[in-house]
């Protein structure tokens, strides 16, 4: 360390907080802290350690500096982000590389030298009149082979507040870990601010909104945003350093849910499940009876020949459209009683309650969101209607608030995984579970070519059909065939592994009317537990297992109290053999052209799935109802 950085500390940091940086006594920290600070200029500097009272200090940071508004129940506040500021800027999030360094087509690049000189001018004085925060975080349960310490530089508070209920607190973790640790490096700035509805500050310069990954020293910069997805380094941000590290390492990093399903007797089966944003994973984890860990990002790793899982976050970033008493019980509880709650885009009423689309109850007549006054029937330059709250608000809160969290949310040693389900929003193609037939044809069929329509979680037009493969491509950080390479390799040496399932959730008639109702998922998840414990049979297809009629009405009658009707189990269940047909050929184009590093033995999974599918088409036709196949 030179006297002049030890001169900069000395001069921004108050004695204690400088204190609390020299007794992490690693250099590779100090020089950290003070290049960011050199350029970003703070006027003043926080360091947060795991203390209540440092705690205490962001969270009241966020009010005093008009970034949260506390709202009429207790522990609530109110957030917002910009009108151009409310989901992932994928356009702007690259991965800066060296010359002669690749990720392949499908991946968002530029050369590093370039990006890095782009940041220097966006960063230089961009904290100047504001305090900068420096937190400590872990990602995944202390003390555990999971753990990777991280450290968040940010000058908004309510980053860093979001960050305090979302994450792990980690300055002890890195007391422990020592200075040879590895660890990840997040800056970011939320820019010039301007003034919002209720007087709230958001990023100004939309323009130069930046999310740039910089793999080669494991920092991430991001400028000029606010938006969770674009702003919290811990959450996506670390999830493309995370999966860059472990495709190295041999174990996964994954955008999925893990939860413990409750089976007879109390026993409990543990599941992972993969679905892109907006898609119902955080609903499928917060279902009734169900135990949650975590709903989107879990750390899969191999220890004692068991597939182990840990959730690498402590709290729920959540959407918060359409959460009502009936379907989620669990979220509207947690929603509606003193908490402490961070909701962001949502509409303030006269009253400083919090109103979202699709709230049960009276729809408010006016309010105040994030792009200001806002009244019911406000139409917007082209005549459509502005929403009372965005698609994408959400809310943030820990997860220790829910009566549902898993026993062990915490365990350092994860749980054992026994399902891992992937889901895309597909209104015509795979029926609403089935079983893979074994690790290679899952990975391949339900996790490589997993596809789905687009939604509000990223700019950009909805309802686009699009690939998705394991529902993780807007966080991959490695060519897309390596990447399906260490699923493929992840599994494929353990005597017994996971069983892989695809749901879906959003299947549609010819007619287009949705085949199932939202709380039909409770069904198949139990499905699988029972699949995963031996415990049913199944009826084999071209493309999998799939349930019997009996022991879905038995399910359905004991769990639902509904009687499913054997007609909607047959259409639901028909496997459609043209867009399954239709959906191989999709992907064997896209294998072939747009990925370059394709695995080969993805092209054979594909090309038996189609013979199977062809077929059984000779045999029967198009459609073929369950009726058909033989009971194995
Ligand atoms: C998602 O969009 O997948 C989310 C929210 O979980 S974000 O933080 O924007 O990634
Ligand atoms: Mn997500």
């Amino acid at each position: 360390m030179t006297q002049d950085t030890l001169v900069l500390l000395k001069d921004r940091l108050s004695k204690k907080d400088y204190q609390k940086l020299m007794k992490l006594n690693n250099p590779r920290i100090t020089q950290f802290i003070t290049s960011s600070m050199e350029i970003c200029n703070p006027k003043s500097v926080f360091v947060g350690t795991d203390s209540h009272e440092d705690l205490q200090y962001t969270r009241e940071a966020a009010l005093h500096n008009h970034e949260e508004k506390k709202l009429a129940t207790e522990g609530h506040t109110i957030h917002f982000d910009g009108s151009y500021d409310q989901a992932r800027d994928k356009a702007h999030t690259k991965f800066l590389l060296p010359p002669g360094t690749t990720l392949g087509p499908e991946l968002n690049t530029m050369n590093r030298d370039e990006g890095l000189k782009e940041l220097s001018e966006i960063m230089r004085n961009i904290m100047a009149g504001h305090e900068l925060f420096i937190k400590f975080y872990c990602l995944g349960p202390a003390h555990s082979p999971f753990s990777i310490p991280c450290i968040q530089l940010t000058d908004s508070a309510y980053v860093a507040h979001s960050e305090d209920l979302l994450y792990r607190q980690g300055y002890q973790e890195f007391l422990r870990q020592g200075s040879n640790a590895r660890f990840y490096k997040f800056v970011h700035s939320q820019g010039e601010l301007e003034e919002a509805g209720l007087g709230l500050l958001v990023s100004k310069n939309r323009q130069k909104r930046r999310v740039y990954i910089d793999l080669q020293d494991e920092v991430i910069y991001s400028m000029n945003t606010q938006y969770g997805g674009n702003s919290l380094g811990l959450k996506k941000l670390a999830m493309r350093l995370a999966i860059h590290q472990c495709a190295e390492e041999g174990w996964l990093v994954e955008h999925m849910l893990l939860m413990g399903v409750t089976g007879p007797r109390g026993r409990i089966s543990y599941f992972t499940g993969a679905f892109p944003s907006m898609c119902g994973k955080t609903s499928t984890a917060m279902m009734n009876g169900e135990k949650i860990i975590g709903d989107d990002i879990a750390y899969l790793r191999i220890i004692d020949g068991m597939v182990r899982a840990v959730n690498v976050e402590a709290g729920i970033f959540g959407i918060i459209e359409g959460i009502n008493e009936k379907n989620d019980p669990l979220q509207w509880d947690a929603l509606m009683h003193p908490a402490e709650v961070i909701f962001s885009n949502v509409l303030v009423t006269p009253d400083n309650a919090v109103y979202w689309n699709g709230k049960p109850g009276v729809r408010p007549k006016a309010g105040v969101n994030f792009s200001g006054a806002w009244f019911d029937g406000m139409v917007e330059e082209k005549g459509e209607v502005i929403p009372a709250s965005h698609k994408n608000a959400r809310f943030t809160f820990r997860l220790d608030i829910l009566p549902n969290i898993d026993a062990h949310l915490h365990d350092p040693l994860g749980v054992k995984v026994q399902g891992i389900i992937y889901g895309g929003r597909d209104s015509d193609t795979s029926v609403p579970v089935e079983e893979s037939f074994d690790w290679i044809h899952g990975i391949v069929m339900k996790g490589a070519c997993l596809e789905s329509e687009t939604t509000a979680a990223t700019l950009g037009t909805e309802g686009v059909r699009v690939f998705n493969p394991m529902s993780n491509i807007d966080f991959l950080s490695i060519p897309i065939g390596k990447y399906i390479q260490n699923n493929l390799d992840f599994g494929a040496c353990l005597p017994t592994h996971p069983r892989i399932f695809s749901v879906n959730y959003f299947l549609k008639d010819r007619q287009g009317a949705w085949l199932n109702e939202k709380n039909d998922k409770a069904i198949w998840l139990k499905w699988m537990e029972r699949r995963v414990n031996d415990e049913v049979d199944a009826i084999r297809t071209p493309t999998g297992f799939i349930p019997l009629y009996g022991d879905l009405q038995k399910l359905f009658a004991g769990i639902l109290r509904k009687q499913y009707q054997k007609k909607d189990y047959l259409v639901q269940f028909t496997i459609r053999v043209p867009e399954n047909i239709a959906k191989i050929q999709r992907m064997g184009m896209i294998f072939r052209t747009r990925i370059l590093d394709t695995p080969a033995v993805v092209f054979t999974v594909l090309k038996d799935q189609e013979k199977r599918l062809l077929d059984a088409q000779q045999k029967y036709g198009d459609y073929i109802s369950p009726e058909q196949w033989e009971r194995i």
